[in-house]
């Protein structure tokens, strides 16, 4: 039994669900990467992607709705000593979160954001997501979503993420591939993970995404921000999954003088010399 995991658990996802994939790849990667579980934190919002943190033996920490993200925010704010990775759904993270996710492109904290894209709102039973394609039919869009699909890519890369990268819950050994480098990258780095929901998405399923999705090879040049917006415009009858476009640059804490110099940890130690001078500086 690996370090992260629960003795007994039982989680609430269904037989074949994407979750279940996603959750086992976070545990080898994490297991990979060799970190210590007290040094890392997941955070989830609220949703069946969400309840990643209730299932792996971490420190954690579920959220409101659309609010995992802000919460992952402070905790790397107030402690940059933690790996912290954010689970959302595509709902949580694009649509309710949506507000905080475009903020977290460009503030580009140190997180790792792993979105689980099901294309529809899985726990309140199949209602169309930001990323619904136009004319999914659900129970309540009965004629058909009449909205634009979000891109979730495009908008990261247009928004200023250093690290965008998309992957399949049924390609373990790329998603672990993606993970890691995710929790890597110095900086902002976002995964959108396809994933099949059994119960209320019967058009976009494990075989819908295998037929289509084709792993980016060399040939694929991530430093270059147009060639990745193009790549990630491509979603239909072919879809990459890959980094389409990675590139270092200065993290929140790096910017941030109180955080370069490490204010808030120093009050977390009891630092009182140092919280001193910065009183002083305040007042
Ligand atoms: C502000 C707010 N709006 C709506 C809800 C109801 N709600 C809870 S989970 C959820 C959808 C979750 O969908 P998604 O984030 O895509 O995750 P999934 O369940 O598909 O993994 C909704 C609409 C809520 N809890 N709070």
């Amino acid at each position: 039994m690996g370090q992260y995991e629960f003795n007994t658990y039982e989680t609430a996802w269904c037989p074949g669900c994407g979750n279940l994939g996603i959750l086992s790849s976070l545990k080898n990667t994490l297991e990979e990467l060799d970190l210590n579980p007290q040094d890392v934190l997941v955070v989830g919002g609220i949703g069946q992607a969400a309840k990643m943190p209730q299932y792996i033996r971490t420190n954690s920490f579920c959220g409101l709705h659309g609010r995992g993200e802000s919460a992952a925010v402070a905790a790397k704010i107030a402690n940059q000593k933690l790996t912290v990775i954010l689970h959302t759904g595509d709902g949580d993270g694009y649509g309710e979160g949506g507000n905080h996710f475009i903020h977290n492109l460009r503030r580009n904290i140190d997180i790792a954001h792993f979105i689980h894209n099901n294309q529809v709102y899985g726990l309140t039973k199949g209602q169309a997501s930001p990323t619904a394609d136009e004319g999914a039919v659900t129970g309540v869009q009965v004629d058909g979503s009449i909205n634009i699909p979000f891109n979730p890519l495009l908008m990261a890369i247009a928004g200023g993420a250093g690290f965008v990268a998309r992957s399949f819950s049924g390609r373990p050994q790329h998603l672990e591939e993606m993970m890691k480098r995710a929790i890597l990258f110095k900086g902002y780095a976002m995964v959108d993970i396809l994933q099949p929901c059994v119960s209320f998405n019967k058009v976009n399923t494990f075989s819908w995404y295998n037929k289509r999705v084709y792993e980016l090879d060399d040939s694929h040049d991530a430093g270059n921000r147009l060639l990745a917006m193009e790549r990630a415009m491509e979603f239909g009858e072919r879809i990459p999954i890959g980094v389409l476009y990675e590139k270092e640059q200065p993290t929140y804490h790096e910017k941030h003088r109180s955080l370069r110099e490490g204010q808030i940890l120093a009050m977390r130690r009891n630092d009182l010399a140092l919280v001193d001078k910065y009183m002083q500086e305040m007042i």
